[in-house]
């Protein structure tokens, strides 16, 4: 591949068991291709020191390859993404989960996906070809089913995962988003692609597999379900 650097925000909250596979996997594929990359753990103060785990694998793969930017406590995703932003050298952001729901095989998809049309962002999608979901128990599937329903019907964005979070974004494509964008949590996902359409970015997708995670908790709960359906319908009147 050319010279493009990669920059992958990793956020983290309690991720000690899974946060050395997923870097692990992350340089097999990522070298196996021969991409050029740096991995960017913003940690908020996790209570089970995976700090701690993240400076182990400094030591192992290099402080070139992989950066510790913690932030002193659990203030969010939304921020999570803008803090690692700017500590990114990358010219693409690559923006996934630590808890192993996102397989890092997909990730030279991605960037193969991207060079071809040049898209300014390109989606792992959950909902198309041989995407699909893991390891959820019917009620989560509902509600994930149903979120992206209501979302299609109210903002049709034409991009079939509004919530997933398993994305490429050529790096001004997301400073941009990121500062347009007002939600924070779970919303924030479904506010960056929605508001991609209306600012006319061009958006790929590739499907993916999603396993729900095997170490630790999940921290979807009631509040985040009925702050998503307020968002969407604040979204749905504004955008
Ligand atoms: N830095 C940071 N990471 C977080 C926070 N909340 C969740 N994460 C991480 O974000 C990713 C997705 O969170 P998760 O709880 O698995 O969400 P779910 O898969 O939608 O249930 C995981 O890598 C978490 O460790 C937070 O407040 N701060
Ligand atoms: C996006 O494209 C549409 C259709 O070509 C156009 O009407 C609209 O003004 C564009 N929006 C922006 C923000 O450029
Ligand atoms: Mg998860």
């Amino acid at each position: 591949m050319g010279s493009e650097k990669y920059s992958i925000l990793l956020p983290t909250y309690n991720e000690r068991e899974n946060l050395p596979i997923i870097v692990w996997l992350i340089v097999k594929y990522l070298e196996e291709s021969k991409i050029n990359f740096e991995i960017i753990i913003i940690d908020d103060g996790s209570p089970d020191n995976t700090q701690e785990v993240a400076k182990e694998l400094i030591k192992i793969y290099g402080e070139d390859k992989i950066l510790l930017r913690p932030r002193a406590a659990k203030l969010g995703l939304g921020t999570a993404y803008i803090h690692g932003l700017s500590h990114a050298t990358g010219d693409f952001i690559i923006i996934m989960d630590a808890d192993l729901s996102h397989h890092p095989k997909f990730i030279p998809q991605f960037i193969e996906l991207q060079k071809k049309h040049n898209y300014d962002i390109v989606s792992g999608t959950r909902y198309k070809g041989d995407g699909g979901v893991y390891g959820w128990d019917f009620k989560r599937k509902l509600i994930s089913r149903g979120a992206n329903f209501l979302s299609q019907f109210l903002l049709r964005p034409k991009a079939s995962d509004l919530t997933g979070s398993f994305r490429l974004y050529k790096k001004e494509v997301l400073s941009q988003l990121i500062k347009a964008c007002e939600s924070k949590g779970y919303v924030f996902q479904m506010e960056m692609i929605v508001r991609a359409r209306a600012m006319n970015f061009t958006i790929g997708e590739v499907p993916i597999s999603f396993v729900d995670r095997l170490y630790g908790q999940s921290k979807m709960g009631a509040t985040e379900i009925i702050q998503f359906a307020k968002n969407l319908l604040y979204f749905f009147a504004t955008i």
